[in-house]
């Protein structure tokens, strides 16, 4: 096996999908606790991108709720109150890295707070000294998703430049209490994302925006602008540090052998994965840019001194999150699939989850040779991992097709180290079920964990041991020899 003796072998969490306690410890109300869940959307629909749009009208709606039952974001499987039984769970499973990602609005509830809330300070010391006791070392990611509201209804988010000054004081919040206890700092889940998700990922509404296509992309100059503040302010407040850029990978291939097909598929890598890391990794915007921008239709405004700050904040590691691989295209008659935040083109030769992802474990190997040649830094696979329909039967879950996908996945991790690249961690996307980003489900499960609860909030919130927990465990002790 060619995994190096300090291998890390993690799962990964986010806050809004797992923590719930929406408003205990004085944590302020964030742009996911207003994501809706739907009874009656029909389940065949599981397969289409939705929820991607956020409207004026439901965002009021969500602001003034009464009640929270249709809000699974705002329990989730309280993992705030639970932390220290499911760490145990993952000491036991011999995790040694632990990601997840720290609520915004648990330090400053408001976003533009004078000072931070010590109760949400405390909270992460807690949860991290829990980490650090049980061997596990922590990877933080400082934003995934969930921004405060006040910073979107009083400043309009991510649009807003001020909202820059916002992030890197809660970041510099962040190094000055949690520096000795963090190893990996993430400052944004996904960057890419805001084009596929803008709600999620810049938190604009659809129908307040002229030019909404332009907004993503002034959103995504900010967080830019953002992560290289953040990551200059650590490498001065925490000598050594290393921060992450993050993309969700879409990793490519032509359908045909054609030209065009091929040409589309340079095209559709540049545009949706490459842009955003060579932007962080590299400090500066890339040639292809302009050529980007005109065939979008995208205006941005960038500002003297802007390219400055990005060359001063250039990131120490890449992570990404892999589930998938996609197909390019000109023919608009390709048979289609949806796929992680969009719909794309179908691939004849793979198989897919069951909600139309298509599985690829090949493509793992690819995506890590071609990352690793591109950027010569270390990768880490942030995220991967198996949504599927568990059944428990007699307090047993036998998940033997999210064994299969993991086994293959860590196989062509081994494979791709080596080919020569310096692969240093791994977090299994979803150790513990957790409700789905996408379809805000929580019947869309990935753990190794299962959870004992509905995305109405019915359930004893119980954790069960799934087959693939006893799987993992084999996994990392064995250092990736014994799958
Ligand atoms: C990524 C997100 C995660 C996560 C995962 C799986 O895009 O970073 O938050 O949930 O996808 O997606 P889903 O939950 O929609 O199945």
């Amino acid at each position: 096996m060619a995994f190096q003796k300090d291998f890390l072998w993690g799962g990964a969490i986010a806050a809004s999908q797992a923590d719930g306690a929406y408003d205990k410890g004085k944590k302020g109300l964030d742009t996911q606790d207003l994501r809706y869940f739907d009874a009656n959307w029909d389940k065949e629909q599981r397969t289409v991108n939705r929820n991607i749009n956020m409207t004026s009208e439901r965002f009021e709606e969500a602001l003034n709720a009464q009640e929270n039952t249709h809000y699974p974001f705002r329990w989730a499987i309280d993992f705030y109150d639970n932390y220290k039984e499911d760490l145990a769970l993952f000491e036991e499973l011999g995790l040694n890295v632990f990601r997840t990602s720290i609520s915004w609005s648990r330090i400053f509830p408001n976003g533009d707070d004078e000072t931070p809330n010590q109760e949400g300070i405390q909270f992460y010391v807690d949860l991290f000294s829990e980490c650090k006791k049980r061997g596990m070392k922590v990877f933080a990611t400082i934003l995934h998703y969930n921004i405060p509201v006040n910073l979107v209804t009083k400043y309009g988010g991510w649009k807003n430049r001020q909202t820059i000054d916002f992030y890197v004081k809660y970041a510099r919040t962040l190094f000055k209490h949690l520096g000795n206890l963090v190893d990996y700092w993430l400052p944004f889940n996904e960057i890419n994302c805001a084009r596929f998700n803008p709600y999620n990922g810049c938190c604009l509404i659809k129908d307040q925006e002229e030019d909404y296509d332009s907004a993503i992309f002034q959103c995504t100059h900010h967080q830019f602008l953002a992560n290289a503040l953040t990551v200059e302010a650590a490498h001065e407040m925490l000598p050594g540090s290393m921060l992450g850029g993050m993309i969700a990978r879409f990793t490519t291939y032509p359908a045909t052998p054609k030209p065009e097909d091929v040409m589309q598929a340079v095209l559709d890598e540049n545009y949706k994965n490459y842009f955003y890391l060579d932007v962080m990794a590299h400090g500066e915007y890339p040639s292809y840019t302009k050529r980007m921008f005109k065939d979008l239709n995208i205006t941005i405004k960038i500002e003297d001194g802007d390219t400055e700050i990005l060359k001063k904040g250039k990131v120490d590691f890449i992570a990404f999150s892999y589930y998938m691989s996609m197909v390019a295209t000109t023919d608009t008659t390709h048979e289609k699939t949806s796929a992680n935040l969009v719909t794309g083109n179908k691939n004849p030769y793979l198989k897919t989850s069951e909600w139309g992802w298509q599985i690829d474990p090949i493509g793992l190997r690819i995506t890590l040779n071609d990352m690793y040649d591109r950027y010569r830094l270390p990768l880490f696979i942030a995220e991967n991992g198996l949504g599927a329909t568990d059944i428990v039967e007699d307090d047993k879950v036998h998940d033997d097709y999210r064994i299969n996908y993991l086994r293959e996945h860590v196989r062509q991790m081994d494979e791709a180290i080596q080919d020569g690249v310096d692969l240093i961690g791994y977090t299994m996307w979803g150790i513990i079920d957790i409700v789905s980003c996408g379809t805000i489900e929580m019947s869309k499960r990935y753990g190794v964990i299962y959870v004992d609860r509905d995305e109405e909030g019915n359930g004893t919130n119980r954790r069960i041991k799934k087959d693939s927990f006893t799987w993992y465990q084999k996994c990392i002790n064995s250092n990736g020899a014994d799958i």
